[in-house]
């Protein structure tokens, strides 16, 4: 553990009462001064502490800011995802960064997060807008070792549930669109992107991209998503903690992916039909050059979408993009 990271850890559990820097100096093995040090380094990051002679510290605020230090200290251990956290400034893609620690044979449950992303991307190549500060730009490293690659749409599933979980908790009412969508009044607030490195039988690992518009205001969307994108502060009218919410995410992601390994996939599946708005409706699904039309009636047990035809047949569709008919 870091300096900050215990240091925070003892402000919170003292919870509206004060810690002695004597009590933290002794805790942590270190002089009064290296911990008054790293006091000073908070609270120029935006922490409000608050530094009597008679009681010690007491943590007022907490700044909109995301500190790997600070959310370690706010998650329950041992937990697999957001056991290790890295925050960038700044980066092409979370996912890009999370990739080279795959490589390096980094063990799964690491979790990046960047301010923002200046190669933000959707599915197929697809840009997302990833302002500075503005969003939770994330990436999540999962090693499912008893997942076949055909399964691996079970994780976007996995992750839908958590994200609409975490979401529901700010007190609004997120449905899912099938296949990695979260809208708010039919309007797009979170994305996920599953990318995989598999062999033919065999997934090495999966790299959950998410991104979540947290605080961007109407004006501060470009002009073709106006209409189509929303946030949490617009759906709230008040700004919204980004480390409240990143944890939060966590925890759900933490809960629901212990769920799927532990074999437990349809008690998402059906949480995740409950919640979704594609269900249920006439559907045209593009799939690269392919399009099936026609009633999506549920959730594959591989987490595919699966539509009666005009035919009568049952189409199982993995990936591509749903628009929705109007009848
Ligand atoms: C997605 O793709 O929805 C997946 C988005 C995943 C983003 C995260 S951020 C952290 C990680 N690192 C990355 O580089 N990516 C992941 P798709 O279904 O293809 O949707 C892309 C479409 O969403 C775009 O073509 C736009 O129409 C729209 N879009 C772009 N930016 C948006 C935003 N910030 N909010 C809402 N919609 C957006």
């Amino acid at each position: 553990m870091s300096l900050d990271m215990e240091i925070l850890t003892a402000l919170r559990a003292a919870g509206e009462g004060a810690v002695s820097g004597a009590e933290i100096s002794a805790r942590l093995g270190v002089t009064r001064a290296a911990v008054w040090s790293r006091i000073q380094d908070l609270r120029e990051l935006g922490y409000e502490i608050e530094a009597s002679p008679h009681s010690g510290y007491r943590l007022l605020s907490v700044p909109d800011v995301l500190h790997a230090d600070d959310l370690l200290s706010r998650l329950s251990r041992p937990r697999i995802i957001g056991r290790d956290i890295k925050v960038f400034r700044e980066t092409t893609s979370t996912n890009d960064v999370v990739e080279k620690l795959a490589r390096d044979d980094v063990a799964e449950g690491v979790v990046v997060f960047a301010d923002s992303q200046s190669r933000g991307r959707g599915r197929l190549g697809r840009k997302w807008m990833s302002p500075p500060r503005k969003g939770l730009w994330f990436s999540v490293l999962l090693r499912p070792l008893s997942l076949m690659p055909a399964q691996a749409t079970q994780l976007t599933v996995m992750a839908a549930v958590a994200l609409r979980r975490a979401i529901s908790e700010a007190g609004l009412e997120p449905r899912i669109k099938w296949p990695n969508d979260i809208l708010i009044n039919g309007r797009k607030l979170s994305g996920i992107l599953t990318e995989l490195r598999a062999e033919l039988d065999r997934i090495k690992y999966v790299i959950i991209g998410i991104g979540v518009d947290v605080n961007l205001t109407q004006s501060e969307y470009p002009e073709e998503l106006q209409d189509a994108a929303t946030s949490l502060e617009i759906e709230l009218k008040k700004p919204v903690s980004r480390p409240e919410l990143a944890v939060a995410i966590l925890n759900e992601l933490e809960t629901s992916y212990a769920a799927l390994m532990a074999g437990d996939f349809s008690k998402l599946a059906s949480e995740w039909q409950r919640h979704c708005s594609t269900i249920g409706q006439h559907v045209t699904v593009r799939v690269g050059e392919h399009s099936v039309s026609g009633r999506a009636e549920a959730l594959g047990d591989d987490g595919s979408l699966l539509v009666r035809s005009e035919h009568g047949h049952l189409e199982r569709v993995t990936g591509g993009d749903v628009k929705l008919e109007k009848t």
